[in-house]
């Protein structure tokens, strides 16, 4: 359990950075390379924890991958090449790992087990093991299959009509995964679109698929084509340096090659409405992803209510963007974000729990949080609670408090940003 001690040092944040790739598209870009026919090269994968978690899944189902920091060259062989495992398929503390890898083992005929960490185990797997059921796949585990460890006998699959009760990325990729290789159509609705990075990169490795608002749909039987895919920065680790630009006195920062697709940017547009003075420059798109630098500097916020179809559209910004809202002038109201109870930790708990810690005016609400503003936050003694969006919440929070904060199992920032604290300190000089 690491202790990180930080403290502000008064002359703002400066500096041109880029960020690690996108989490959710590396994930993807492993799982779709390693089920295809073919070398699928992959430039600007991001080698935090859980993304190493899905490669050492893939190699046990037989697949080589061979893996150099940013670097990924995957030797498929079709989804009919990969193996039963001899071990459990262990998932780390990632919940895409697990939810996605579900959804692809519910095509192969064998058996698998899959375990995670407490974390993992304490997150609901339900919403994927129950359509993955209705379509043939023989899945048990703990409390009637709702939570890990799982095991999984798959194939035969039957294509379904699914209307999700929520908007999860992972719940459409998991069944859209499952529908790649089952018998007929398959088409999943939610109830408000999540990321749609599964149906972009499916596109690219050669499948059919149709996207109309918030329903897709695919045939079965489809085989995918190795491909190459350079994976932008991702904005969930850019949004902790662009609040840190906007509330770090004498500070301007510019994010290079950050991905922009519209199901992410929910932080950019809650920053503009705040009143961040944010500028986005140089687009380009790789592989229909979208991407740009993003210059930030310091800004005097105003809260809003973000509310409603933003919400998916920046969950796992919810902890930088409460911090952000500390730093506001008036009243900031986040609801509908129920679904922060169940990701890496209760992120509604644990926001309010360790801001409250440095002296923020917050509370909790059923679906999300009331935040008043502006506070002067002072040093304290947090905690990540094993969370990485939570420690890198609070070591932004540090760079603005009076005092000293020491943040406890600091290491979690592993799990999506090895480089973070090293980023800061660059930052800093
Ligand atoms: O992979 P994991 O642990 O679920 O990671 C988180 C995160 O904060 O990094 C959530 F805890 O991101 C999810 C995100 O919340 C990643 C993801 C994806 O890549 O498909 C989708 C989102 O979850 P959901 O519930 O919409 O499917």
């Amino acid at each position: 359990m690491d202790m990180m001690s930080v403290m502000a040092n008064g002359k703002g944040l400066k500096g041109v950075i880029g960020v690690p790739g996108d989490k959710s598209i590396s994930h993807r870009a492993v799982m779709f390379g390693s089920i295809a026919h073919g070398k699928t090269v992959i430039d600007g994968f991001l080698p935090g924890e859980d993304c190493l978690s899905t490669i050492e899944c893939f190699r046990q189902l037989g697949v080589k991958i061979e893996q150099e920091n940013d670097h990924v060259e995957i030797f498929g062989k079709g989804i009919k090449g990969l193996q039963e495992p001899n071990e459990i398929l262990n998932v780390g503390n990632s919940g895409t790992t697990c939810r996605l890898l579900l959804g692809m083992l519910a095509n192969t005929p064998f058996f698998s087990c899959v375990v995670g960490d407490d974390s993992i185990a304490k997150r609901p797997m339900q919403r994927v093991t129950e359509p993955l059921k209705v379509m043939g796949a023989i899945i048990d585990g703990r409390e009637q299959g709702c939570y890990t460890p799982l095991s999984i006998r798959g194939g035969n699959l039957k294509g379904i009509n699914y209307v999700s009760p929520v908007a999860s990325a992972q719940v459409k990729s998991a069944v859209l995964l499952a529908g790649l290789q089952a018998e007929g159509t398959t088409t999943l609705t939610e109830p408000m679109l999540s990321r749609d990075h599964t149906e972009r990169m499916l596109r690219a490795f050669g499948c059919h698929l149709v996207a109309d608002g918030l329903t897709v749909s695919l045939e079965g039987k489809q085989e995918l084509q190795a491909t190459h895919i350079e994976v932008p920065g991702d904005l969930s680790s850019a949004a902790f340096f662009l609040v840190a630009g906007a509330i770090v006195p004498n500070s301007h920062i510019t994010i290079k090659k950050v991905c922009i697709n519209p199901t992410r940017t929910g932080i950019l547009d809650v920053l503009k409405e705040m009143g961040a003075e944010m500028t986005i420059s140089n687009t380009k798109t790789h592989v229909s992803e979208p991407y740009a630098d993003i210059h930030i500097k310091t800004s005097s916020l105003t809260g809003i209510e973000i509310s409603g179809e933003t919400i998916p559209r920046l969950i796992d910004e919810i902890p930088i963007i409460a911090l952000a809202a500390t730093q506001a002038k008036g009243t900031t109201i986040i609801k509908d974000a129920g679904e922060l109870k169940v990701k890496e930790t209760n992120r509604i708990d644990m926001v309010v729990n360790e801001l409250v810690k440095l002296g923020a005016d917050i509370e909790a609400t059923e679906d999300g949080m009331v935040i008043q503003g502006t506070t002067n936050l002072r040093g304290n003694f947090v905690d990540s609670h094993g969370d990485h969006r939570i420690g890198m919440m609070l070591a932004i929070a540090s760079c603005i408090v009076n005092g000293e904060t020491s943040i406890d199992n600091s290491e979690s920032v592993n799990v999506s940003f090895p480089s973070f604290f090293d980023q800061l300190e660059q930052l800093k000089h």
